[in-house]
């Protein structure tokens, strides 16, 4: 299944195609509009939230709620673009307006300066409005569908926020657990307190946070990603998905980097066997992938979000024209928006996750998918 995002952050909207989708999949569109406003809540959000509502358009590839196995195409209209137009819009916009929202003081950590070089540009606006994490509301939306598809295989996803800011979060969560909605999205109240406590301070000084977030997948059954070649491995495609994700800076799968610090004996997962249970392990330190292959145990995940770049209080840089010292443009921004990159990396892996399962089962409809998905071990 091939998804295909499109859509500038002040343009007029957000677009998303899905090619591959089985027919017969019932579509809830609540739950998508749900995941879309989810994904704009949180603690720490900025000011563009007041003014978007995020619905999802159905535009193309359903019918009467089911998929009919055409592309599948999802539309968000931009609210904002009605105050951007003079200067965002496709044929003619005025050269006054597209100076006065020109940004050249490029941001350290955003891709103004590597993007503009790139694409040679003299405003860094022709980069960040594709750079901006505005482009993760069509993501979440498409990727609902795919949770969708793995709901009706009986997969479920769930997360939490582990850390901000350096205030952990360490407690042991069920995936059930996972599913409670909290301010910031992390489940113990101490830590949540403090943490919200330490964006407000952030706020106040014209500075952003960054995180830590864990996502957990129960239901898998085992086989899924290829062992046989490398590109098709599970962990390096939900690595490569979750990197995707504006901001990411990180990924780990099951113990992570703490595989390093230990030996073989305390890291590696025994096998067991009994009739009633077949194959099972007592620990999950593999984050349920061995040998790029899902292995039936829950799959977890977490992945580190950067601070957001935009700071009130902007960094040292260079004027793109002049190569002045400058400070760093300051846009409206989130202080921390890890909450909804919770959101945007469960819906990633979602993505991931079902098309590795399209890939190996196949199917036209969703009853030659469940058919063959259930008759595996
Ligand atoms: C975002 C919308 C953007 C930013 C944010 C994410 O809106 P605006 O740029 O109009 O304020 O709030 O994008 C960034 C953090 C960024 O660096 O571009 C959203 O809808 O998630």
């Amino acid at each position: 299944m091939k998804l295909t995002t499109a859509g500038e952050s002040h343009g007029k909207a957000l677009v998303a195609i899905i090619e591959g989708v089985p027919a017969h999949l019932q579509l809830d569109v609540e739950a998508i509009n749900g995941a879309l406003s989810l994904r704009q809540s949180g603690y720490g959000r900025g000011a563009r939230q007041k003014i978007e509502k995020d619905v999802a358009e159905i535009l193309t590839g359903v019918r009467n709620g089911e998929t009919l196995g055409s592309p599948v195409t999802l539309c968000i209209y931009n609210k904002d673009y009605e105050n951007w137009k003079s200067s965002m819009s496709a044929d003619s916009c005025d050269e006054g307006a597209m100076a006065k929202k020109a940004l050249t003081k490029v941001r350290p950590g955003h891709a103004d300066l590597t993007g503009m070089l790139k694409f040679d540009q003299t405003d860094a606006r022709n980069v960040l409005e594709r750079a901006s994490a505005r482009e993760t509301a069509i993501r979440v939306a498409a990727c609902e569908v795919y949770r969708q598809y793995l709901s009706a295989l009986g997969v479920e996803i769930g997360g939490c926020v582990r850390e901000v800011c350096g205030i952990k979060d360490e407690g042991e969560y069920t995936l059930d657990e996972m599913k409670k909605v909290t301010p910031l999205g992390m489940l113990d109240e101490k830590a949540s307190e403090l943490a919200q406590k330490k964006i407000d301070e952030l706020k106040k000084a014209g500075d952003t946070a960054g995180g830590v977030v864990e996502i957990r997948v129960r239901g898998l059954k085992s086989g899924f990603g290829n062992v046989m070649t490398y590109a098709e491995k599970l962990d390096g495609q939900l690595t490569a998905g979750l990197m995707s994700i504006q901001a990411a800076k990180g990924v780990e799968i099951g113990a992570g980097f703490a595989v390093a610090k230990t030996s073989g004996k305390d890291i590696h997962d025994e096998i067991f066997y009994d009739e009633k249970s077949g194959f099972y392990r007592n620990t999950n330190r593999a984050g349920g992938i061995e040998g790029g292959m899902s292995n039936g145990e829950e799959i977890v995940i977490r992945v580190a979000m950067k601070p957001i770049p935009t700071l009130m209080k902007g960094l040292q840089t260079v004027e793109f024209g002049t190569k002045e010292i400058a400070t760093a443009a300051s846009e409206r921004s989130d202080v921390c928006a890890i909450f909804a990159f919770k959101v945007i990396a469960e819906g990633v892996v979602a993505q991931v996750l079902a098309d590795a399962v399209q890939k190996r089962l196949g199917g036209d409809t969703m009853a030659q998918v469940k058919a063959r998905y259930n008759q595996l071990p």
